[in-house]
């Protein structure tokens, strides 16, 4: 791995294709129509903290209204772009990944997601009419993904055998819920070709909250880390959603169900455009393995609250193993 130095302080690391990087069109694909398909959203959450779904609820239309505001809004000129404000942490960033030094050939707007739908004022920075239609494709959007959120965590409850449905879902569908949602833009970086490298578009993390859903257009770049270290290319599906486990689950789950450390390598010839949900839970929710799946296991996780955790992962690297301050010794 080399290093593209822009300044000092501001690097993003080159990938140099390895043998390591498998492609692998066999991810575990789950139908959400089809019976049975509890059991393998538990069986793809325990082998890879990941899974991809079809037959979803959301339609196409949606996801494509979202997409084209989103690169209509980043196919603005820098100065209209950064009129969006400083992400801290939310609101327009360029190549900027949190605020501990963390840089990726990404520029995103990340927006906090409560019970309220966002309005249009807080997207002051376009002009009214265009700050309207942007807002009303991105609650339609929102509102759709967070079904899916809620649907998805059922059947994760189901599938693992625990009575109380909801025991997941009623914390990104609770009022108080504390979720995100982020539009990230990889633009193509040519040079690449020339070099045959890839350029680290969003370095390897774990998601904190409950569960990410991912739609992106067709342009590949997503990886996940297996369990041997290696990485794994997840073919692009425009009309699909990847879904996967994030600290928090694995913390409910007692680390049945894997946060999986992901990643997105920038492509030297065409754009990515990605819109994620992150399904958080209240910032007072008290975290802990669930007792009906210790089973006699010792936790292996102290308790904490989901604004303790927020504000230790807000401070850390990316990169960071965000839940060993949280594991029991
Ligand atoms: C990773 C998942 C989400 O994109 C995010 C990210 C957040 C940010 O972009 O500000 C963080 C990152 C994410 C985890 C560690 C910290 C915080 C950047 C970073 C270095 C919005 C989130 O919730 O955590």
């Amino acid at each position: 791995m080399v290093v593209l130095a822009n300044t000092p302080t501001e690097q993003i690391s080159i990938i140099k294709p390895q043998k390591a990087h498998v492609h692998f069109s066999n991810i575990p694909i789950i139908d959400l129509s089809k019976p049975g398909c509890e059991i393998a959203i538990v069986k793809a959450l325990e082998d890879f903290g990941f899974f991809k779904v079809t037959n979803h609820g959301v339609s196409k239309e949606i996801m494509s209204k979202l997409e084209a505001e989103a690169v209509k809004f980043f196919s603005l000129s820098q100065v209209e772009k950064d009129k969006a404000g400083y992400p801290n942490p939310c609101g327009y960033g360029n190549k900027r990944i949190g605020g501990n030094g963390d840089f990726g050939w990404v520029e995103y707007l990340l927006f906090e997601i409560n019970s309220k739908p966002i309005s249009s004022t807080s997207l002051g920075f376009l002009r009214e009419h265009c700050a309207s239609l942007f807002c009303s494709a991105l609650n339609e959007y929102i509102s759709s993904v967070r079904k899916l959120s809620s649907n998805v965590l059922e059947l994760m409850a189901q599938g693992l055998g625990i009575k109380q449905r909801d025991i997941f879902s009623k914390l990104v569908t609770s009022q108080e819920s504390d979720s995100m949602f982020r539009l990230n833009h990889y633009p193509a970086c040519p040079l690449l070709k020339e070099l045959n490298c890839n350029l680290t578009g969003f370095g390897e993390h774990t998601d904190p909250q409950l569960i990410s859903i991912l739609r992106s257009n067709n342009t590949n770049g997503f990886q996940i880390a297996l369990k041997d270290g290696g990485w794994l290319s997840v073919p692009p599906d425009e009309g699909s959603f990847f879904i996967n486990a994030g600290d928090i689950l694995q913390v409910l789950t007692n680390g049945r169900l894997r946060s999986v450390k992901h990643r997105v390598l920038t492509n030297g010839s065409k754009a990515r455009v990605s819109m994620i949900f992150f399904g958080g839970p209240p910032l007072n929710q008290m975290i802990t393995p669930l007792p009906q799946l210790l089973k006699g296991e010792e936790k292996k996780y102290i308790d904490f609250t989901w604004a303790d955790y927020k504000k230790a992962a807000f401070k850390s690297r990316l990169a960071d193993n965000r839940l060993a301050l949280f594991e029991r010794e």
